[in-house]
């Protein structure tokens, strides 16, 4: 069973985006472990976009994250990463196919509604930099068996 990080970006939190996305997931069959809306400090925006340090867009996909309240989750299932990516849709609006969330709800490349990890390494990475161990649970879902 595969964990993911997926954060509502603060432009998704604004538009009343929360609901739509959790729907989207839970119907999926994906399972919500860890949740928290939160504000983001600058460090923590640093430290998660850490590999994007070099790039020209850095300090705008700082002050953007750091602009308002996010919702933060961790989801579970079989690959939960891939599939939570595909649900996303790609990261520059022309490619994000409708259906998918960006595609349905993003028209800019920064303001892009939702954050999911794109690797293994990475969701755990991110999963223990935004939640603290005893704030991811672990418990069954008996509805798993059904999907
Ligand atoms: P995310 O990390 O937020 O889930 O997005 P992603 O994997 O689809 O895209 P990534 O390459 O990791 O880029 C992280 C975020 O940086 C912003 N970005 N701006 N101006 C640009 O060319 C540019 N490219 C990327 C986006 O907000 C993207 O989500
Ligand atoms: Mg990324």
């Amino acid at each position: 069973m595969q964990k993911t990080f997926i954060m509502v970006k603060p432009d998704g939190v604004q538009r009343g985006l929360i609901g739509e996305i959790v729907r989207r997931f839970e119907s999926k069959g994906l399972q919500l472990v860890g949740a928290k809306l939160m504000n983001v400090s600058r460090e923590l925006a640093e430290q998660h976009y850490a590999e994007h340090s070099e790039k020209p867009f850095f300090g705008e996909l700082v002050d953007f994250i750091t602009s308002g309240p996010v919702f933060a989750m961790v989801w579970q299932g079989n690959d939960a990463i891939a599939i939570s990516r595909l649900m996303m849709g790609k990261t520059k609006p022309v490619d994000a196919a409708p259906g998918t969330i960006r595609g349905d709800y993003a028209l800019s490349v920064t303001n892009n509604i939702i954050h999911g990890s794109d690797s293994p390494e990475n969701a755990e990475r991110e999963i223990s930099l935004w939640f603290t161990a005893g704030d991811v649970l672990s418990f069954e879902k008996t509805i798993n068996r059904w999907v």
